[in-house]
């Protein structure tokens, strides 16, 4: 398995989240990373790789240009609010909420920050915006060597990817690296891509990219949006709009969920992404369905990545896995290497 890495990801390293009426310190460091890597000297699963150029281009097939510009440019206009700025992390504090309009930017970027986030707990920082073009262009080279007739590749990046939708950031996502290779993928051929999202986190930018179209099935795998973050998407009933009727498949868990019925869930996922004949395959690769996250609520334990690294093979499609969440910071190499081990492993 290829595996192409982002090399600035460290260029996104934010201080605080909004929890609960306070900042604590975000979940989402680069050390998460750095275990990974660690874990593959360890135990190589295939050659190690950075990004090739893409052009903005390859962005504007998923994001909207209005929203493209305001991440280029928000470090700039934050810092050009106040002087004094510079010294913290972009956070909203103000949304456009039912009854508001959505279809005039602000000029103030303190408002507009509130039209394109969806939460308080995603800040950016003076280089987010080269580490996620930089992640961006992992997800695009990753399904590119695919494309080009690798069996399986990995855009190892960081921050993750599946909550960003065509004009909106969240859940510590920006660019939607799952979306990016999807799209790769059928520009380089495929007729019909399968999304099968592993997170604990309904992959709600994933499914808001797609829900109109039928070439490309979004399945995703994850807590009961009744408790669990993101709340406001990821129920059973939407499957889909217009021609993507039919091709959205939610299945939500709730809190506690153990590994076995996870596992006789995630059959019922594979299941539906064979019905659909895809000719390839994008998971967006979450551990944070670990016993031992922070932030979550699944009992998945170490030895079970291997297993759902073998189940993902056994698919036998051409599989590009993207990074996403796992805040358990000492267990995600580990886990995120052993799904590719099985997946490797199950590899003829
Ligand atoms: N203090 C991904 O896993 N808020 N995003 C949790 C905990 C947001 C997770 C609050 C969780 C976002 C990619
Ligand atoms: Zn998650």
């Amino acid at each position: 398995m290829r595996i192409i890495h982002n090399p600035d990801h460290r260029l996104h390293t934010a201080q605080h989240e909004m929890y609960r009426g306070r900042l604590v310190p975000c979940h989402e460091t680069p050390d998460r990373l750095d275990h990974v890597l660690a874990a593959l000297q360890q135990r190589p699963v295939g050659p190690l790789c950075t990004p090739e150029e893409v052009p903005d281009a390859a962005l504007a097939a998923i994001h909207s240009p209005a929203y493209l510009a305001f991440l280029a440019g928000a470090w700039d206009a934050w810092v050009a609010l106040d002087p004094a700025n510079a010294a913290f992390d972009i956070l909203p504090s103000v949304w456009p909420g039912r009854g508001f309009r959505h279809d005039v930017v602000p000029r103030n970027f303190a408002a507009q920050l509130g039209l394109y986030a969806f939460d308080a707990g995603s800040p950016m920082v003076a280089g987010t915006w080269a580490a996620v073009r930089a992640g961006a262009a992992c997800a695009v080279t990753a399904a590119r060597a695919v494309t080009g007739g690798e069996r399986s590749a990995m855009a190892l990046t960081r921050p993750p990817g599946h909550h960003a939708g065509p004009d909106f950031f969240g859940g510590y996502c920006f660019l939607n690296n799952a979306a990016l290779a999807a799209q790769t993928l059928r520009d380089g051929g495929a007729a019909r891509v399968a999304v099968l999202d592993v997170d604990y986190h309904h992959g709600n930018g994933t499914q808001t990219i797609f829900e109109q179209r039928a070439d490309v099935l979004t399945v995703s795998l994850h807590g009961d949006p009744m408790t669990e973050y993101p709340f406001f998407l990821g129920h059973a009933d939407e499957r889909g709009q217009g021609a993507g009727q039919g091709f959205n498949l939610n299945l939500p868990l709730p809190r506690g969920t153990s590994a076995d019925t996870w596992f006789a869930t995630l059959d019922h996922a594979l299941q539906a992404v064979e019905r659909f004949r895809p000719d390839a395959l994008v998971v967006p690769l979450g551990v944070d369905t670990f016993e031992g996250d922070p932030i979550s609520g699944f009992h998945l334990r170490s030895s079970d990545y291997l297993r759902l690294g073998e189940r993902l093979a056994r698919l036998g499609l051409p599989t590009v896995f993207t990074m996403e969440g796992g805040y358990a910071v000492a267990d995600v190499g580990i886990n995120v290497v052993n799904v590719l081990q099985g997946f490797e492993e199950r590899t003829p």
